[in-house]
């Protein structure tokens, strides 16, 4: 069964009081020393869930109408009007930095179940492989979808995800490639490292040679290492194609199940990492693979994450040296709320530090 995201938003109203009615909250406010009387009732409902341990939040309904226009010209309207609803919903102290924002809109083609754009505490994603493990979780959660393959979306491309009888998920993602091979970048404070630049559905620099320790414990200096990489990359005009920022940076290691092919940190943009393996690194690391001639198609990559859960990839070949990636996980559902924004709270936009 096809879902049709219906959003609308929800939009600040003054309710009007009867004279009476009014003299009393005149008298009360005058005694007590309260603001106006107004009742906001702007609000938005959400459904939250965790994907091998990274959290989405799907906006199921009170998020704002943005036109009938391709999906990245509606991304690039929610950017242009609705920012400060982006950041009221994933930042503090509704959410976190943590949080992964996926907005439903009105697909554009009839087969599709769903359009949705990705968002977190800084700015806009454009594929988001735990996100849409973590969406078609939320839908199938509400009884909209049903096991099988649904087609959603995104401002970088549709993507097919199937719901699969056990309740994972199979993503097949947005062609990715890799970009430049063995790039040198000289680190303020932490020296020279050489990653490959590649696309998986946002821009990653990946690192395979480092001294860290890919552990929990490890996690603020694995932050504060991969944080200033992409520092020193923005300083050094290193880039994604056609200059695009690269907004994520992952470090690699032997994994510490032997079972899993590789262990990873992922540098998500903003100020946290990501809890999962990272499914859009997942399939930047694939397309290295590939590049190198270390990885076929049809081959199974099992990738740990800090937290030691898993994502399976697999690929095929897409010709020109991309490859058409497929990424296996699980979300949980967290909960269901609905998140108010009262005209006078001071951090109706959320806390952006
Ligand atoms: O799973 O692709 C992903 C992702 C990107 C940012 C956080 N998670």
């Amino acid at each position: 069964m096809a879902f049709k995201a219906v959003c609308h938003f929800e939009s600040r109203q003054t309710v009007r009081l009867p004279v009476s009615m009014s003299c009393f909250v005149f008298v009360f406010k005058f005694v007590y020393n309260l603001p106006s009387p107004m009742l906001p009732l702007s609000s938005c409902r959400i459904v939250d869930s965790h994907t091998a341990g990274e959290p989405t939040r799907v906006v199921i309904s009170g998020g704002p109408e943005l036109g009938s226009g391709s999906i990245p010209e509606r991304l690039a309207y929610f950017r242009s009007r609705f920012d400060s609803f982006r950041s009221g919903v994933v930042c503090e102290p509704r959410g976190s930095e943590v949080v992964v924002g996926a907005l439903l809109v009105e697909p554009i083609k009839p087969e599709a179940a769903a359009a949705v754009i990705f968002f977190n505490d800084v700015g806009y994603l454009g594929m988001c492989g735990h996100g849409t493990i973590g969406l078609i979780t939320t839908l199938a959660h509400l009884g909209r979808i049903k096991p099988g393959i649904q087609l959603i979306e995104t401002p970088v491309g549709d993507v097919s995800a199937c719901l699969n009888a056990d309740g994972s998920v199979t993503v097949a993602s947005v062609a990715s490639y890799r970009y430049r091979a063995a790039v040198a970048v000289d680190v303020p404070g932490f020296g020279r490292f050489s990653g490959d630049i590649a696309w998986g559905g946002n821009w990653f620099f990946l690192i395979g040679e480092h001294s860290y320790a890919i552990t929990p414990a490890n996690r603020n200096q694995l932050l504060a290492a991969a944080t200033a990489v992409r520092e020193a990359l923005q300083a050094s005009a290193i880039t994604g194609e056609d200059g695009q920022l690269i907004d994520h940076v992952e470090f690699f290691s032997e994994p510490q199940d032997p079972a899993n092919s590789s262990r990873n940190f992922v540098l998500c943009p903003g100020a946290s990492f990501d809890r999962s393996p990272c499914g859009t690194g997942t399939s930047a690391k694939m397309a290295c693979l590939y590049a190198d001639g270390a990885m076929s198609p049809g081959d199974l990559w099992r990738q740990e994450g800090i937290l030691g859960t898993v994502f399976t990839g697999s690929f095929e070949a897409a010709g020109t040296g991309q490859i058409l990636p497929k990424i296996t996980g699980k979300a949980w559902i967290t909960g269901e709320s609905t998140l108010m924004f009262k005209d006078d709270d001071p951090f109706g936009a959320g806390i952006v530090f």
